[in-house]
């Protein structure tokens, strides 16, 4: 913190002293505080998790107390983002806590570099920031600037490998400790506790035992072991990541167990050191035959886990993909939420742009985010009001500009505040960062930032797969659109076109009944198609390219309009992008530049792949007689 300070006063002008005398900022943990700068109004009660912090001005004085060390650290960079308006006229006391207790970043970094997946499964901005070619990166100094950015957005919590846990990232656990703990160090100060994914099979391949169990007697003292000596090199050390039974990974069904037997073997070696295991709930059948209509992969994860809400040890947290599928660019909330009361849940977002364009794309995620946080499952709680946690797949790697794409850094930001505050304003986060980000120009490139951003989501979804039928995309790479990639795999990924329609009938009265997996109202809202929402209506329906939606347009008169209109658009981008020549820094404009030229070019490759496809499937001409191949 003090460091932080004084660097803060390197570059900017100031001094810092220690009895808080002539400052016109005040830091201290509340306990620190003395009297005469003591923040009224406020309860005593304020602090619970040492997250929290106050700020207020009073007779000049700017004063922050943190309810601990790492509160502190948040209302100073709360101080940043404020600017002059923290010197400017007397405020009273502001109370700032977070809405979720873990704010936490998975890194699906790879020790080894994958054979397929690379350095960084899914990975769009360079190397890991952690391991390069089968060991550390040896790069502290990268970490630690890591650390301090990620403070800066309020997330506490980093899980340093790929939930895919392969040989070399297994041994993490064990004799590769030491490289977790150097890890643990630098991020200590920011606030941040490690994370690790392990294999559920670790008890064999590391342990020797003949079986991972999770009843076994040899296998919970194998990992009573495995965790004391976790905790002897990093005394807060987070907790376990576990994929389980999910693409190759294993798991409890090996041995005829539930997840909840699953993930309380490992919450049990937590538990004595206050750690927890965050359980994923992407568990699906990746061997599907597209030939039986009657399984569903959206219906997976609810099938699976909503019987044994109310199983899991009170230091379990399964956590659920935040659509019923994979990431999408536009799914329903997944009814896992609402389903398990009894259970602490967390929210998986990908920052990571694996569907949403690679950070090739300009897609600013936080108007989806804010719609899944915001999305009231049942009785009039929002699913931010549900969940205790948010976690998100990182996009950041060694990129110089942290994510690839420049402006995909606001991803990354916009993650944190969200989940500090759920309610926030997707628009308002976004000045918050052009402010941060450019803080000399921020007058200049709002507004071109604001039109390049704030509706890109949107955007990328226009000229992709509509009306929520999601996939499309090349398999394997997920780059790039291929209609019939996923259509006859295992993978469980269908749209069902045909001449006369297109769309996953998920209804209970005559498709795969996953609508009912939803409480009241939604899951009569998504059984109709005259009451599901026009831009699900494809995930939930099958209906012919004639049917009219909302809008008053056709089913096929959309698709062809929103691809028009998106590669379009997109178009449009790069002179806005233009103008901001002068104002910032060449290499960064150069970069943007050239993305938003492959964004351009893979819009217009999706527009009339999408186009044309429908077009042959159907035999329905545009109503404008624009140019289908
Ligand atoms: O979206 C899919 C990705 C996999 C990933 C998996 C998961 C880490 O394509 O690369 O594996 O989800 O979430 O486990």
């Amino acid at each position: 913190m003090r460091d932080e300070v004084a660097r803060a006063c390197a570059d900017y002008g100031g001094s810092m002293c220690e009895d808080g005398g002539q400052a016109d900022l005040v830091l201290a943990t509340s306990d620190r505080l003395p009297d005469r700068l003591r923040v009224r109004g406020v309860p005593e009660d304020w602090q619970e998790t040492g997250e929290e912090f106050l700020v207020a001005r009073r007779d000049g004085v700017t004063v922050v107390a943190g309810g601990g060390p790492a509160g502190l650290l948040y209302g100073l960079f709360h101080v940043v983002r404020m600017g002059e308006r923290a010197f400017g006229g007397d405020f009273p006391a502001q109370r700032h806590r977070p809405a979720m207790r873990r704010r936490m970043l998975d890194h699906w970094d790879n020790v080894a570099v994958h054979p397929v997946m690379g350095q960084v499964e899914r990975g769009y901005a360079g190397g890991s920031l952690f391991w390069a070619d089968g060991g550390p990166r040896g790069d502290l100094d990268r970490v630690r600037a890591y650390g301090r950015l990620l403070a800066a957005v309020g997330v506490n919590a980093v899980a340093v490998n790929n939930v895919n846990v392969h040989a070399a990232e297994a041994r993490l656990l064990t004799d590769r400790l030491g490289d977790v703990a150097d890890i643990a160090d630098v991020l200590r100060p920011y606030g941040i506790k490690v994370h690790l994914s392990v294999t559920f099979a670790a008890p064999v391949v590391l342990g020797g035992l003949p079986t991972a169990d999770p009843l076994d007697e040899d296998v919970r003292g194998w990992w009573a072991r495995a965790t004391e000596r976790v905790y002897e090199a990093i005394p807060d050390f987070g907790g376990y990541l576990v994929k389980a039974d999910s693409e190759g990974q294993p798991g409890p069904f090996a041995y005829g167990r539930s997840h909840a037997d699953g993930a309380d073997l490992l919450a049990g070696a937590l538990a004595p050191y206050g750690g927890v295991v965050h359980w994923r709930a992407f568990v699906y059948d990746h061997r599907q035959d597209w030939r039986d209509r009657s399984t569903d992969r959206a219906r997976a994860a609810f099938d699976h886990f909503a019987p044994l809400d109310g199983r899991f040890a009170e230091n379990a947290i399964l956590q659920v993909k935040h659509g019923p599928m994979d990431f999408q660019v536009r799914e329903p909330v997944s009814p896992v939420i609402a389903a398990m009361p009894r259970t602490r849940l967390a929210v998986e977002v990908q920052v990571t742009q694996e569907y949403t364009g690679q950070q090739r794309h300009v897609c600013y995620l936080a108007p989806m985010w804010r719609e899944v946080l915001g999305f009231e499952p049942s009785g009039g709680r929002p699913v931010s009001g549900v969940v205790a946690e948010l976690a998100g797949v990182s996009n950041a790697g060694d990129d110089p500009y942290w994510t690839g794409h420049p402006l995909a850094q606001a991803n990354l930001y916009a993650f944190g505040r969200l989940a500090w505050d759920p309610g926030l304003d997707p628009a308002g986060i976004l000045d918050e960062w052009i402010d941060l980000t450019f803080p000399d120009v921020a007058g200049e490139v709002r507004a071109p930032l604001h039109a390049i951003m704030d509706d890109s989501w949107e955007r990328y979804e226009r000229y992709t797969a509509p009306l929520g039928v999601g996939w499309m995309v090349r398999p394997g790479h997920h780059y790039g659109p291929d209609v019939d990639g996923y259509e006859y795999t295992p993978w469980g990924t269908y749209h069902f076109a045909d001449r006369d329609g297109v769309g996953v009938d998920r209804t209970r009265a005559t498709g795969t009944g996953y609508t009912g997996q939803y409480p009241e109202p939604w899951s009569e809202t998504y059984e109709s198609p005259e009451t599901c929402p026009d831009e699900l209506l494809l995930f939930f329906h099958h209906v012919p390219y004639g049917h009219v939606l909302k809008s008053g347009k056709t089913v096929i008169q959309h698709i062809y309009d929103t691809h028009f209109a998106g590669a379009e658009e997109v178009a449009e981008l790069l002179p806005v992008w233009e103008k901001l020549a002068g104002p910032v820094d060449p290499a960064l404009h150069a970069r943007v530049r050239d993305l938003l030229h492959e964004q351009l070019r893979s819009a217009r490759e999706w527009r009339d792949q999408i186009n044309t496809y429908f077009f042959r499937k159907s035999g329905v001409p545009d109503a404008h007689g624009r140019r289908i191949y």
